[in-house]
């Protein structure tokens, strides 16, 4: 229960009117004694000059009650007898403010309207509320009808954590930022859940939609396109989708060389898996202007005659141009005793040839190897 008692400039200067006497002038006053003159002029000055002062008998604001029993001479709705209201006023006279007419509510220890402790007060009084259910009322964000955004508190008392805060997000496993449109939720974002999704790798923190591309066999980006944009040194190009690129590089390199420049950018020198493969590849050199052959990873150099996709890839494809693979030793760019132990193709047409492979004259194809396609 709240009690609030105040005392009034008027009922001090009561109180100290009263120690004086009913008059106003005392007890022990002695006219022939200098101290108690200079008391009386002290009393007369501190009493006849407060602008309160008002005669003790007087009933100033009519209320029925005499100025020296009316704790607010100055205020009808008070005095002894009144109605005691809520309104933070001692009506009545008693001492005691809003007594007698409290109302059943709750203990509200951080004043933002909730309490948890049932008791009677008034409303208004601070530290008491009408309303109750306050799950922490020591905090004063935490109460029934506050936002509960996502911070791990119930902040609205309903039950719930964070139950304002969820919504869908997103499996960010490279907690990069991005998630994986595939791996949906609700709930709140955290360092592995994302509210953003359109991560197109979420095992590698480097991709994401915020990345940049680079020539690397990736989609970067997350744009749809493996090496798109021409970030690569090659015409790049794509098949049988968007995420499996090859480079058709016109840079006159021997067989070794070009292996080594695929290398760079995470690409080998091509291998046809599937006769598709090959004829695509071999359908897009004849494309470009008649000149150099173009190196691929099939060669016979650890066997002779025995010839073999340089990843290991099973052949089942091959388009030989006719008297060809021949090691038919020399030519130009070598001596008679070099054998010819590396493939190409648009040799004749789109068809292949064995040729040296310390030949420094030729273009080539990259492939990004199957294992640095995303899944
Ligand atoms: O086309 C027949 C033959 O022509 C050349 O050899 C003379 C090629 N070699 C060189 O040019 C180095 C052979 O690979 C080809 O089979
Ligand atoms: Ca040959």
């Amino acid at each position: 229960m709240i009690h609030v008692s105040v005392a009034s400039p008027a009922s001090v200067t009561r109180r100290a009117a009263a120690r004086l006497g009913p008059a106003g002038y005392t007890r022990d006053m002695n006219p022939s004694s200098p101290a108690s003159f200079f008391r009386s002029l002290a009393l007369f000055v501190l009493v006849g000059c407060s602008p309160g002062f008002k005669d003790e008998s007087a009933d100033s604001d009519h209320d029925g009650t005499p100025n020296g029993e009316d704790c607010d001479p100055a205020d009808p709705e008070v005095h002894p007898g009144a109605a005691e209201v809520c309104d933070g006023v001692d009506q009545d006279c008693d001492g005691a403010v809003d007594n007698g007419v409290d109302e059943p509510g709750f203990r509200d220890r951080d004043g933002d309207g909730y309490g948890d402790d049932a008791m009677d007060g008034c409303a208004g009084s601070p530290g008491f509320a009408l309303d109750g259910g306050d799950c922490d009322d020591a905090d004063g964000a935490v109460h029934p009808g506050a936002s509960d955004p996502c911070d791990a508190v119930d902040n609205d008392c309903d039950g719930a954590v964070d139950a304002d805060g969820m919504g869908t997000i997103y499996r960010d496993f490279d907690a990069d930022g991005y998630g994986d449109a595939n791996q949906p939720s609700e709930g709140c974002p955290s360092e592995s859940w994302s509210t953003t999704s359109g991560d197109c790798d979420d095992y590698d923190p480097a991709v994401s939609p915020a990345a940049t591309e680079t020539c690397n066999t990736l989609d970067d980006d997350c744009d749809g396109v493996a090496d798109g944009g021409g970030v690569c040194p090659c015409d790049v190009g794509w098949w049988p989708d968007t995420d499996h690129a090859y480079m058709f590089c016109q840079a006159a390199l021997d067989w070794q060389a070009s292996d080594d420049a695929c290398a760079v950018y995470g690409y080998r020198l091509v291998t046809f898996d599937s006769a598709a493969e090959g004829e695509w590849v071999e359908a897009t050199v004849l494309t470009y202007p008649s000149g150099p052959a173009w190196w691929i990873g099939f060669t016979d150099s650890a066997v002779e005659g025995t010839w073999g996709w340089a990843d290991g890839s099973p052949v089942t494809y091959t388009n030989w141009s006719s008297g060809e693979p021949n090691n038919s030793h020399g030519g130009e760019c070598v001596d008679t005793t070099t054998e010819e132990d590396c493939g190409m193709v648009r040799w004749s047409g789109s068809a292949w040839n064995d040729y040296p492979c310390t030949c420094a004259t030729e273009y080539s194809v990259c492939e990004a190897r199957s294992e640095a396609r995303p899944d």
